[in-house]
């Protein structure tokens, strides 16, 4: 992994149903990401915030798919065309990206400029499948959707996201707990690896997380996609979907841990809400996992 990092926020809240998600960028920021880098000796560069729409000037049917919906799907397009060329860009400068959510919609955009630099794994830790399509959707949420946009699946295909940039055999999921029926079904008929809680309460977070490291480290380079409602909500309060039964501190922790020793291209840390939180301890936790994805020890 390259020494130096480059600090992409993404405020975006279009993806997802409550408000809030806009604001996780400023919280992880205020919840002292810079002072964690210098205690890493890493050379960090903070880029500010891309350029997001305000829900109120977009319009939620902005396209309408040729099956279902997938609320406004042109700005959260537009939101990730922009978002994959500065990580494309930075990745070029021989940077590190380190995108701040925004929610989980977002991960469109980072996973195809990742993929960009050569053929990328990818680690998903989140509650939830994100394997819904437009026709599936029981929302209409985008953040419910990204994986099975990035495999180029349902009606993602009217918006040119047709390629897939990532193999499904190369993209585990980790922590599920929560799932619709269809997106099950898809995601049981997929290439995607899917370990859920149970797997973590038989064989614990480590061997979890090796598991799904050697899946995405098959490819080139390892893209972390980490959801924060994947921990428990006692850990984790402040998100927009919290689902009981998830990691705890410990195990987050150690499985960041695992992570440090991937060969990583890039990392996300999506739907921090700091509306929804207490005390900003949901983006604080963002920051302590993200310190110890980057090598941070205690001897
Ligand atoms: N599966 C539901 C709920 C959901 C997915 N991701 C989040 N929530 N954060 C949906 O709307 O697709
Ligand atoms: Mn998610
Ligand atoms: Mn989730």
């Amino acid at each position: 992994m390259p020494r130096s990092i480059r600090v992409i926020g993404v405020p975006m809240d279009l993806g997802a149903d409550r408000r809030g998600v806009d604001m996780g960028p400023s919280a992880i920021r205020y919840a002292g990401l810079a002072d964690a880098f210098d205690a890493l000796d890493y050379g960090a560069t903070d880029i500010g915030d891309l350029d997001v729409v305000h829900p109120e000037l977009g319009d939620p049917d902005s396209i309408e798919p040729s099956t279902g919906r997938a609320k406004y799907l042109a700005e959260v397009r537009e939101l990730c065309v922009q978002l994959e060329e500065t990580v494309a860009e930075t990745l070029a400068d021989g940077t590190f990206p380190l995108v701040l959510g925004g929610d989980h919609s977002i991960a469109i955009g980072s996973v195809r400029g990742s993929a960009r630099d050569g053929d990328i794994g990818v680690v998903w830790f989140d509650a939830h499948g994100d394997f819904n399509t437009p026709a599936t959707t029981p929302s209409g949420n985008v953040h419910g959707m990204p994986l099975a946009a990035l495999l180029g699946r349902g009606a993602f295909s009217d918006v040119d996201w047709t390629t897939a940039p990532i193999n499904p055999e190369n993209i585990a999921l980790v922590g599920v707990r929560s799932l619709d029926a269809s997106e099950r079904k898809a995601l049981r008929d997929s290439d995607v690896t899917v370990f859920t809680m149970s797997d973590i309460d038989e064989r614990g977070a480590t061997a979890v997380t090796e598991e799904a490291l050697s899946i995405a480290n098959a490819a080139d380079g390892v893209h972390v996609s980490l959801d924060l409602d994947w921990l428990d909500p006692q850990e984790a309060p402040g998100v927009g979907t919290p689902v009981r039964g998830g990691v705890t501190y410990r195990e987050a922790h150690a499985a960041m841990e695992v992570i440090a020793d991937a060969n990583l291209r890039s990392l996300e840390l999506v739907e921090v809400n700091p509306i929804l939180d207490q005390h900003n301890q949901t983006a604080e936790l963002a920051v302590e996992l993200t310190a110890s994805a980057l090598g941070k020890r205690i001897l």
